[in-house]
């Protein structure tokens, strides 16, 4: 039976860099859900009888917006959806699950590395056809419904059995649960030489994983343990938990602070790496080396020939405004084309789909290709796998090598998190307001050369996207960017992204704050964080 519920607006239903993200309670209010899910639905257009994939990363309250969000599907006129077992699928297998069925696009669940469970953070984000998050012009659309949404659709349907393999039917709508690994292994298998990193595990190559209790534990497990041979265990924290056992699933030096140790003691395993809670990020550690994400993505470019996915070499490169320099070179070298975004993945969709970029990624431990339209923790730790089996050398071997041939980009990222907004919000307002009069002036020795406020204009649909961080270039190349995140829950958090390029090889051993200490001071003295923040240092230091 067709149900049309009368509700009344929220105001603060605004998509943030990826998807809406709040505390449970929040979406626990009555409607809450039902509302935003209706705003999109009201914001899409010819939907009618087509596929809608269905999936979370597993987190508390996942498997209760699943179940209305398949009601709500149904109620709206979708003719199928297609859901992973028990609600679950990553974000890049959602991406390609969406994809590969052609589907109309998808509903994901997640806030992605927040925490999770009961006053934790919930997340819902609307993806497009192509599989990637919908572009700024559908999610303005969607906030602009839900501050006017008076009513939503759904039917007085009994749950559906998430955990059943096969197709059951909600009103007219057919609902399919599928494995939500085994599409994707396939696809990772398609992409990469697993015979030869098989080969490498067999010769006695040591791996951890840290799933985190997050989404990929199982896509690690049938990956690395059954399909490539990896002793059983490589996977650690492997279950996915409602809460990711009360830890943030962020894969950076603070929340896998273990793992980190592990790669730097003198008994390490070659290689370290973890992903987030929904599968999109990846940590990598070489023993011994931590590789910046940055660093990450221009390494990975370089070699990524070496994969039979890549073999043909790279269409174009495509890196966020804050992620380092260091992909540039490299595209440099290739003679491919090189793009900077905003960030969050929504922008990189329209480089994909014209081919004018093959690899992505942002220096918040985001990396992908156009395999699929999300960034993609594991097919990084695989690419990285496959170069490793390839050049058979040490990660830090590998590392220093590539600096020592491209210049290393020494780089950190300092958080200030849930800072009061008004603060936050203040310190943005003022830097905005002396762009003009920066150039020139000196701030911890260093000359600023350009000051400015980050637009991009998308080259394939002329799109504009202003506001999109704070620039300030040092005479000499280096830089510091302010930025406010979009996807945090509570107050603000300030992001300082500082950079330094050193082509000169005997430089490269610096420990990277002393290396960049001079530019910590220089944004503080631009920006007045200390003073403004009442913070004397950052939360979080990647
Ligand atoms: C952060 C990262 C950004 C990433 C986004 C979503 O956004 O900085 O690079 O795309 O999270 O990633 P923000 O607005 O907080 O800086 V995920 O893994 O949270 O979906
Ligand atoms: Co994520």
């Amino acid at each position: 039976m067709l149900k049309t519920v009368a509700t009344k607006p929220f105001s603060d239903q605004k998509p943030g860099t990826s998807g809406l993200r709040k505390k449970v309670p929040v979406f626990q209010q009555p409607n809450y859900a039902e509302n935003f899910i209706q705003s999109v639905f009201d914001s899409l257009e010819g939907f009618a009888g087509k596929a809608l994939v269905i999936g979370g990363d597993g987190r508390f309250y996942n498997r209760e917006v699943i179940q209305t969000a398949i009601r709500m599907a149904a109620a709206n006129g979708f003719g199928r959806a297609i859901v992973g077992q028990g609600g679950i699928l990553s974000t890049p297998a959602a991406s390609h699950v969406i994809r590969k069925f052609k589907a109309f696009g998808g509903l994901i669940l997640s806030a992605s590395h927040n925490p999770g469970g009961p006053h934790e953070d919930f997340g819902i984000k609307y993806n497009i056809g192509n599989g990637g998050p919908a572009p700024e012009k559908v999610t303005e659309a969607v906030f602009a419904r839900s501050k006017v949404i008076d009513r939503y659709l759904t039917l007085d349907t009994p749950d559906v059995a998430l955990d059943i393999i096969g197709t059951q039917t909600v009103g007219g709508m057919t609902v399919e649960v599928i494995d939500p690994v085994s599409d994707y292994a396939a696809l990772m298998e398609s992409l990469f030489d697993f015979p030869a990193i098989r080969a490498m595990f067999k010769d006695g190559f040591r791996m951890v994983f840290d799933a985190m209790h997050a989404v990929t534990g199982p896509y690690a497990k049938e990956i690395l343990e059954n399909r490539l041979g990896a002793p059983a265990g490589t996977a650690r924290n492997a279950t996915p938990l409602p809460d990711f056992g009360g830890h943030h699933p962020d894969p950076n030096l603070v929340h896998a602070k273990e793992l980190y140790d592990l790669m730097m003691s003198a008994d390490a395993p070659d290689f370290g790496a973890a992903s987030d809670g929904d599968g999109d990020r990846n940590l990598i550690i070489g023993k011994g080396i931590f590789v910046t994400p940055s660093d990450s993505l221009a390494l990975l470019a370089a070699n990524a020939h070496l994969a039979p996915g890549y073999k043909a070499g790279l269409k174009g490169i495509a890196r966020s405004m804050p992620t380092s320099a260091a992909a540039d070179r490299v595209a440099e070298k290739l003679g491919v084309g090189m793009y900077e975004t905003p960030t969050g993945w929504k922008f990189f969709g329209n480089l994909l789909d014209a081919g004018m970029a093959t690899i992505c990624g942002e220096e918040s431990a985001g990396t992908g290709s156009d395999h699929v339209r999300e960034k993609d923790g594991l097919w990084a730790v695989l690419l990285w796998l496959n170069v490793l089996a390839a050049r058979r050398q040490p990660v830090k071997d590998i590392v220093v090598a590539h600096w020592r041939e491209f210049g290393r980009n020494y780089y950190t990222r300092h958080d200030y998190e849930e800072v009061e907004s008004e603060a936050a919000n203040g310190l943005m307002a003022d830097l905005r307001g002396k762009l003009g009069v920066l150039p020139g002036l000196k701030f911890a020795g260093l000359v600023v050369e350009t000051a400015d406020d980050f637009a991009y204009h998308d080259p394939v649909d002329g799109s504009v996207s202003r506001n999109q961080g704070i620039r300030v270039l040092f005479q000499g190349g280096s830089r510091v960017v302010f930025r406010l995140s979009g996807t945090g829950t509570s107050g603000a958090t300030l992001r300082v992204y500082i950079e330094r390029y050193e082509p000169d090889a005997a430089q490269h051993g610096i420990e990277t704050q002393e290396a960049v200490a001079d530019l910590i001071r220089a944004a503080d003295e631009i920006a007045g964080i200390a003073q403004r923040t009442g913070r004397d240092r950052p939360s979080v230091i990647t």
